[in-house]
């Protein structure tokens, strides 16, 4: 099954806004996937400040029950959280999906490997980050648990060691190409390097894969962003 362009003229897809926080690694997630998908000037930004919890307060609870970001609001008042699920579509709005798959085998590959990314990694990293370090400060962690916050770091270490045995079998976290799994892990990249989570030595094929990741357009943009702290809005 392919999936064939219906509406690769990007000007007349409507705008989106993106309530997010710049420079946070799940945002990461779906700026980069924007800026992959050349549809990050469609997109207003909305900011939301995790760092005095106004992703916890009723105003923002009533657009995301979750209270997490980022959240993609369209045109006709749609909310679409979960970075995932906006990735998914992003991807399918300019009837030329390039990061979630085309076919069917790679559409339950990318995600599959999405998910695991995301439990393996990305969210054991997070939960570090909210139990076993400040996270967000004390006005806006109300609950830590810090045991359970240092197993999670644990299980993202082993996640390093399996996304490295996976990208030695292969080029990307999903097979030949890149896709929306390559970016699940890349979120676990950064919040790993925020919270000082080190690669170790011995995952040289993650490494190397990280360092290829660097060489792509739309995380250097995002790099570059955040390190002029320049928030695209
Ligand atoms: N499953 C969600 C998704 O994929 O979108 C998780 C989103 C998430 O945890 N976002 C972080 C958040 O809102 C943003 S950031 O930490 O990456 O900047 N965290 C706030 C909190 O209190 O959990």
């Amino acid at each position: 099954m392919t999936i064939t362009s219906r509406n690769s003229d990007i000007s007349v897809l409507p705008t989106m806004k993106i309530y997010d926080w710049f420079d946070g690694p799940y945002p990461a997630r779906v700026r980069i996937a924007l800026a992959e998908k050349g549809l990050l000037d469609r997109v207003e930004f909305i900011s939301v400040n995790l760092w005095t919890g106004e992703h916890k307060k009723p105003e923002f609870l009533a657009i995301n029950y979750s209270g997490t970001l980022p959240v993609l609001e369209l045109d006709d008042g749609t909310l679409i959280a979960e970075c995932t699920a906006i990735t998914q579509y992003l991807d399918v709005l300019d009837g030329s999906p390039t990061l979630t798959g085309q076919t069917a085998k790679e559409k339950g590959l990318i995600h599959m490997m999405t998910k695991r990314a995301e439990i393996e990694f990305l969210d054991a990293v997070s939960v570090y980050f909210h139990h076993a370090t400040p996270g967000l400060g004390a006005d806006v962690e109300l609950y830590q648990n810090p045991e359970w916050g240092n197993r999670m770091r644990d299980k993202a270490i082993k996640g390093m060691h399996y996304f490295n045995r996976v990208l030695e079998q292969q080029p990307f976290v999903a097979g030949d190409t890149f896709s929306m799994a390559d970016i699940a892990v890349l979120g676990g990249m950064i919040f790993a390097s925020l919270v000082k989570l080190a690669v170790p030595d011995e995952c040289a094929a993650l490494r190397a894969w990280h360092a290829r990741m660097q060489e792509r357009s739309s995380v250097r943009e995002w790099r570059t962003m955040v390190a002029n702290n320049t928030p695209r809005v």
